[in-house]
């Protein structure tokens, strides 16, 4: 039995080029073969749903605690101290993720639905009263997590500027030094300092999120060493995602306007097409684990220590799994896609993003019969996420 079928591939995931357009990319890749060497890098990649899917479950074999960007912490300092959710592995993982996903569960979310609603509503009221064309980047799929997602943490309104520049920083982080990295580097101390002056268990409101990870320390299930990162998770985490997650969701209705409509006739289906659009955009489009042993996958192994690249985006496009899966289709079952990740790390903050979600789609379906592109879209390039830039919308 040979170990040694690897296929090479000598593209740049991070450049420029595949991040304008990662999609023939990952048909390559998962053409290629189950796992493929990225000799730019010198790191492992996988672009199949079957072997992403089993790499995210094998936590034992496929570690997050050396990093889950380029950068191996066991041979490189991390550029910030490791998170103690994404950036580790059991047992350490197990209480601030325990701790956060009681904090953030379903039943936990339903005293924020009214609130977040008539954010919404009143959002979309304003924007529609301005008039019938806007960026809806700016004017939707950033506003509305920034009005209900830093209050929901708790952190005081000055400096509120800082988050997305901190999230962009971090998830261009995962991936090489490029130019993307260079850009922004700059500015990671003081965006660092500021994030982290927000963790502090007396600047955060006494009813928020913050301060129950704080509450959750005092009971004794975290340490109060332990309690100022968990909270910077949040603030990690929390924002870009999402405002990427809505910008990609308000893309492909617009561009699919029989799926609007649906929506329209149906607004219960706003969380299937949330959903769904994460599938199709995958706006976090991968995340590296590192093997922490000799680890075979199908007729190759993955040597110690090495890094590995998940192609989350490649693996909700594979057609192994996906019927059609370029279509963005209200009627499909997007369950199972990987766009939150899966496994013991898969996304602690899934249900926040789908309340957020609901609540703006429910506002727009409400009021707007149409919706269409009204100018040229642009890209925002991200060495992690899959971003829009600018999305010009004619609403009628
Ligand atoms: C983990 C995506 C929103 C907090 C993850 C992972 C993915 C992801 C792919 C898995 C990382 C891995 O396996 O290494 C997304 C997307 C979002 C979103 C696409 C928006 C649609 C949020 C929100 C929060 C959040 C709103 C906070 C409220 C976290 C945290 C982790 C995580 C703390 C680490 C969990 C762990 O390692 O146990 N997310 N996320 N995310 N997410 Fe999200
Ligand atoms: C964290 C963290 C940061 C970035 C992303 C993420 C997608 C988590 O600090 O825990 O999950």
């Amino acid at each position: 039995m040979t170990a040694t079928l690897l296929p090479t591939s000598d593209a740049d995931p991070f450049g420029p080029e595949i991040l304008e357009d990662p999609l023939p990319f990952h048909a390559d890749l998962r053409d290629a073969g189950p796992v493929v060497h990225l000799s730019r890098y010198d790191v492992y990649a996988m672009g199949r749903y079957e072997h992403v899917h089993a790499a995210l479950r094998d936590w034992q074999g496929f570690q997050s605690g050396a990093g889950v960007g380029l950068s191996n912490f066991r041979t490189e300092p991390p550029w910030r101290p490791p998170s103690l959710l994404l950036e580790s592995d059991p047992p350490r993982h197990d209480a601030p993720r325990r701790v956060l996903a009681g904090i953030l569960a379903p039943r936990e979310l339903r005293r924020l639905r009214e609130g977040w609603s008539a954010v919404a509503d009143e959002l979309v009221d304003a924007l529609l009263a301005a008039g019938d064309e806007f960026d809806a980047v700016p004017a939707l799929a950033e506003a509305f997590p920034l009005r209900v997602f830093p209050d929901a943490v708790g952190i005081p309104a000055e400096g509120r500027e800082n988050l997305l520049p901190y999230g962009d920083f971090l998830f261009n982080a995962f991936g090489p030094h490029n130019d993307l990295v260079a850009a922004a580097a700059h500015r990671a101390p003081e965006l660092g300092a500021w994030v982290n002056a927000r963790c502090a268990r007396d600047v955060l409101a006494p009813d928020g999120f913050g301060a129950r990870i704080w509450a959750a320390a005092d009971r004794g299930e975290i340490t109060a060493e332990q309690a100022p990162l968990v909270v910077r998770s949040l603030l990690s985490a929390g924002v870009d995602t999402t405002v990427q997650a809505l910008a990609t969701v308000l893309h492909a209705l617009a561009t699919h306007p029989e799926q609007w409509r649906r929506l329209r006739a149906a607004p219960q289906l706003a969380r299937v097409a949330f959903d769904e659009a994460i599938r199709w955009g995958s706006p976090v489009q991968t995340f590296f684990r590192t093997a922490t042993t000799d680890v075979r996958v199908g007729d190759t192994v993955v040597p110690d220590g090495r890094k590995i690249l998940m192609f989350l985006a490649s693996a909700n496009h594979d057609p192994r799994r996906w019927t059609d899966p370029g279509a963005f289709d209200l009627s499909r079952d997007p369950s199972g896609h990987l766009g939150f990740g899966f496994g013991i790390h898969q996304c602690v903050g899934q249900h926040v993003a789908r309340l957020e979600a609901e609540c703006l789609l429910t506002a727009l379906a409400r009021r707007v019969e149409t919706i269409e592109i009204a100018g040229p879209t642009r890209r925002h390039h991200n060495n992690t996420m899959r971003a829009w830039g600018s999305l010009p919308m004619r609403v009628g």
